[in-house]
């Protein structure tokens, strides 16, 4: 309810506007020191070393400095500018002189040891925060934490006078697995750029690092193909989603400011036309898709299983090929998702010969393919990545494919499906997985859920948010929070630091903090909500 909580953080912005002396000084009748932990972070760091006597306290004089010359350490500086100022009020200016003085600094080296290129170290002392890292994504991960580390009033949109202050001490992190994912989907129904980028924005805290896009299924298509115009106009148009009730589409210069949106919080997209099944919007738009040269009617319901592309047909793999061709030109990211899920009305043996023609496809256009689980049942490549979506801990295919050397991304339904409703009386969402607590999303491990699939066959782990139900971002938000954090955890931090009491704890700091952004989330009453 982005609206009413935007009138009531107004009024409570105005009311903590008023005291002379810090608010939370006089709310919570503690002194000026820190309101977190060292380490109070989603995900939880790998190493914190808290020095209590080393606490930093934000001034209107801190200046963002960022390393002489670097573009990239002055992009993640603006970008913290920008996140600190509103609640702070402090000017903040981001330079990149060594002028002495309360600063927070951001360096990029080489040579910063055990932070990989994801990780970043984070020293606070009493003068400043420090945070070195060896790429852009380092930094920006560290910038995160920095964020989390200081009072959930960091979120209000307008100044709140208190004391900000961090507390003292050194981070050493990187995450477990090089990709954490989240997935939307924009076909059961269209979400507008501005409610993907406000997703973005949700997904960077939490570190998430990709940002897969369904586009097209049975009722819908979401991205414009020039030669194939009226996937969009059509297959796109008024009457299509779920109901009827979620038309729209993605064009050219619209995917590429979402690209370029999701890259400055480095969030890489990753595009997914799924086929041979979920076709619908297509072959009801372009009859020579059918075997049978008749174009079916569209569809709106969330029946699935239905659609094939025609697989004995040249005309198919024309049309695959300008598809892949289109999207792989507009996408700069390595990854290219072609679906393959529940081909049910496709005879296994024309879902090989499929993905046999197709898997080389997106390697001609120089990207690597991602296909749901099922993709496994064709022998792919090694250098294909299947995407576990089962609800077992056995699977046959995806163990010998990971034996084979293909590493795979962990999306199991009944853990990460972020569509599934949290118990009987969630209003929205499906069930077919069961109901999923934010416990039930915490408690598995992606480096063992599956027999024969271990932690080095693990790409990482990925929350889809399936769009049968859901219209608007509130919708979204409803059924990402506070799911989405415990899949990032799982996706950042190391195995030996998984402890639901202190998951479950750290959660309940994240409430304050949606709710100043004005954040939809669900009360779960397996967390102790402040
Ligand atoms: C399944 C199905 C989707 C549904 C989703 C709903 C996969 C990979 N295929 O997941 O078409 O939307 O469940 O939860």
């Amino acid at each position: 309810m982005r609206q009413r909580r935007t009138i009531l953080g107004l009024l409570a912005t105005a009311v903590l506007c008023l005291p002379a002396v810090p608010a939370a000084a006089t709310q919570t009748g503690h002194g000026p020191g820190p309101e977190r932990e060292l380490g109070d972070v989603i995900p939880v760091p790998a190493e914190v070393e808290p020095n209590s006597r080393t606490d930093f306290t934000l001034g209107p004089h801190t200046s963002i400095r960022t390393q002489a010359g670097s573009a990239e350490a002055k992009r993640v500086g603006r970008y913290l500018a920008g996140v600190l100022r509103p609640a702070t009020g402090y000017s903040l200016p981001v330079v990149s002189s060594d002028r002495r003085g309360s600063a927070i600094s951001l360096v990029l080296s080489k040579h910063e040891p055990k932070v990989g290129d994801q990780g970043y170290r984070l020293d606070v002392g009493r003068s400043g925060v420090t945070i070195r890292a060896r790429t852009g994504a380092g930094l920006f991960a560290g910038a995160q934490t920095l964020r989390q580390l200081l009072p959930a009033r960091i979120e209000a949109d307008r100044t709140v006078r208190r004391a900000w202050t961090v507390p003292g001490g050194t981070i050493v992190d990187k995450p477990r697995f090089a990709y954490r994912g989240a997935m939307l989907d924009l076909a059961r129904h269209f979400h507008e750029p501005a409610e993907i980028r406000s997703y973005i924005d949700e997904l960077a805290q939490y570190k998430i690092n990709h940002l897969h896009l369904h586009l097209t299924d049975d009722q819908g298509w979401r991205i414009q193909i020039d030669s194939w115009p009226k996937l969009t106009t059509v297959g796109g148009g008024p009457g299509t989603g779920v109901d009827g009730e979620g038309p729209g589409f993605l064009t050219k210069a619209e995917y590429a400011d979402l690209v370029a949106y999701a890259a400055s919080r480095y969030i890489t997209i990753v595009p997914e036309i799924d086929m041979p099944g979920h076709t619908n919007a297509a072959q009801s738009t372009y009859a020579e898709l059918n075997c049978d040269g008749v174009a079916p009617p569209p569809r709106t319901d969330i029946e699935v299983g239905y659609s094939s592309l025609c697989i004995g047909s040249e005309t198919t793999y024309r049309f695959v090929e300008d598809v892949i061709r289109e999207l792989a030109a507009m996408t700069p990211g390595p990854y290219l998702h072609i679906g393959g899920d529940e081909a049910h009305a496709t005879t296994d043996e024309d879902y090989r010969t499929f993905m046999n023609r197709v898997l080389p496809l997106v390697e001609k256009y120089g990207k690597q393919a991602f296909g749901w689980n099922e993709v496994a049942q064709a022998d792919p490549p090694a250098s294909v990545v299947p995407q576990y979506w089962g609800t077992t801990t056995e699977n046959a295919d995806l163990a010998e494919a990971a034996a084979r050397g293909n590493k795979v991304i962990m999306s199991p339904a009944n853990k990460s499906y972020l569509d599934m409703k949290y118990d009987a009386n969630t209003p929205l969402g499906l069930q077919w997985a069961g109901f999923i607590e934010v416990r039930d999303a915490y408690e598995w491990d992606p480096g063992s859920h599956v027999t024969g699939v271990g932690e080095q066959s693990v790409l990482g782990v990925e929350a889809p948010l399936w769009s049968e139900t859901l219209r608007s971002i509130d919708d979204i938000e409803f059924m990402a929070f506070p799911r989405l954090p415990a899949i990032a955890e799982l996706g950042w931090s190391p195995r030996a630091s998984h402890d639901w009491e202190s998951f479950s704890q750290r959660l309940a700091e994240q409430g304050p903090r949606w709710e100043q952004r004005g954040v939809d989330f669900y009360r779960s009453p397996q967390i102790d909500w402040p």
